[in-house]
């Protein structure tokens, strides 16, 4: 294991009780980490688990009267927020953003006055490792047994400690079967200048640089200098067909037709496609993302009563069905599939040779925005 990973694993392990502090200390220095850093790890390590134990079992007083929910665009029903404030008595004020990292980047500048926010698997370890994120009070979420057993005691959350999965999808490519009839399934279609100036790529590092690491047959994880350079050197190449990076405010270019094909979503694809018929989706063979979003409380939240309650309202089946029956994304709420309208079947393990979890690239994270940040300004 390269030393990086092997410190990203190490300071996992303390943080999860599975190696003793006088082990941490014996092993951190053997890898070459100073006092300096050992310190501070294990101070940050104490701290969170002090203020985890006061958390999970404290009692959180009565339901507050505001909520802030910051959430993906069109990721919710119509009626989740009105109903929720009826019911319950909250006002709540509703953002929304494009991408995991504008959502850490507000967390991380300060008290962000966030009460519920959407991090994607990869992002919740990053959470809780930099005590972002809440413990959990499980005495408030009587609904949490609708969760469907895959998505209980997930691997990005041990537990559920920090975070109750909401909806989960794949990131694909849409396109207008009207104007390419036949794409093709290969992230390849990217660099065919026949659709020069009618394509788009998400917005998102890890999706542009994840497609053309498994375009070439890597992990969209890597962490190799050299698969890296490749996966570069592919999306250097498909910037010169394509008309921007663009996430989910795709769909409106989409269905008017400026642009035929777009790296996408599932769900929002099935958006567009409720308004024009004429769009397709393909999971490319070459492999592709899946991942699932998740309710976080973060631990600078000022409402955190109401913050449970709206998430043990979202696990209600007729919340969780209405939610999906919108966003078109797959819902892990069990409970909530016989009222979904199409629900979409978890993947099997044969499809799951195409998928892939991302995960936190550690040490790397530094080396991929470089190349991301070279990619956008080329
Ligand atoms: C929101 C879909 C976002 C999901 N439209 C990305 N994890």
């Amino acid at each position: 294991m390269p030393r990086e990973q092997e410190m990203e694993r190490l300071v996992q392990d303390l943080a999860s009780g599975a190696v003793t502090r006088r082990e941490f200390v014996s092993r951190a220095t053997a890898l070459g980490l100073s006092l300096g850093t050992i310190g501070l790890v294990l101070t940050a390590c104490a701290r969170k688990e002090k203020s985890a134990e006061q958390a999970a079992g404290a009692d959180l007083g009565p339901i507050e009267k505001e909520l802030n929910i910051y959430n993906w665009s069109d990721y919710i029903a119509e009626d989740t927020i009105p109903n929720f404030e009826k019911e319950f008595g909250v006002k709540v004020t509703y953002d929304t953003y494009e991408s995991n990292e504008e959502m850490v980047a507000k967390l991380q500048a300060g008290a962000s006055g966030y009460d519920i926010v959407v991090p994607s698997n990869y992002i919740v370890p990053v959470m809780t490792a930099t005590a972002l994120a809440a413990e959990l009070n499980k005495k408030y979420l009587t609904n949490l047994g609708n969760l469907a057993p895959t998505f209980v005691n997930p691997v990005f959350d041990p537990e559920n400690r920090h975070a109750i999965p909401y909806q989960w999808g794949t990131t694909g490519f849409a396109y207008r079967t009207d104007k390419i009839p036949e794409p093709g399934d290969s992230w390849g279609v990217f660099l065919d200048a026949k659709y020069k100036g009618k394509m788009t790529q998400m917005d998102d590092m890890r999706d542009v640089i994840g497609c053309w690491l498994r375009y070439r047959g890597h992990s969209l994880n890597s962490v190799d200098p050299a698969e890296l350079k490749g996966a570069k050197t592919d999306a250097l190449a498909a910037k010169k067909t394509l008309k921007a990076y663009i996430s989910a405010p795709v769909k409106g270019q989409l269905i008017s037709g400026d642009v035929w094909l777009a790296q996408l979503w599932n769900g929002d694809t099935e958006q567009a496609k409720a308004e024009q018929p004429a769009i397709g989706y393909v999971l490319p063979k070459e492999g592709c993302t899946i991942w699932t979003d998740s309710l976080v409380i973060p631990a600078s939240a000022p409402h955190k009563r109401a913050a449970h309650e709206y998430i043990n309202y979202v696990l209600r089946p007729e919340v969780g069905a209405a939610i999906s029956n919108t966003t078109g994304y797959g819902s892990p709420n069990q409970a909530a599939l016989a009222q979904m309208k199409r629900p979409v079947p978890y993947p099997t393990a044969e499809e799951f040779q195409r998928l892939e979890y991302q995960k936190d690239l550690g040490g790397a994270e530094a080396m991929w925005d470089q190349i991301w940040t070279e990619i956008k300004s080329a």
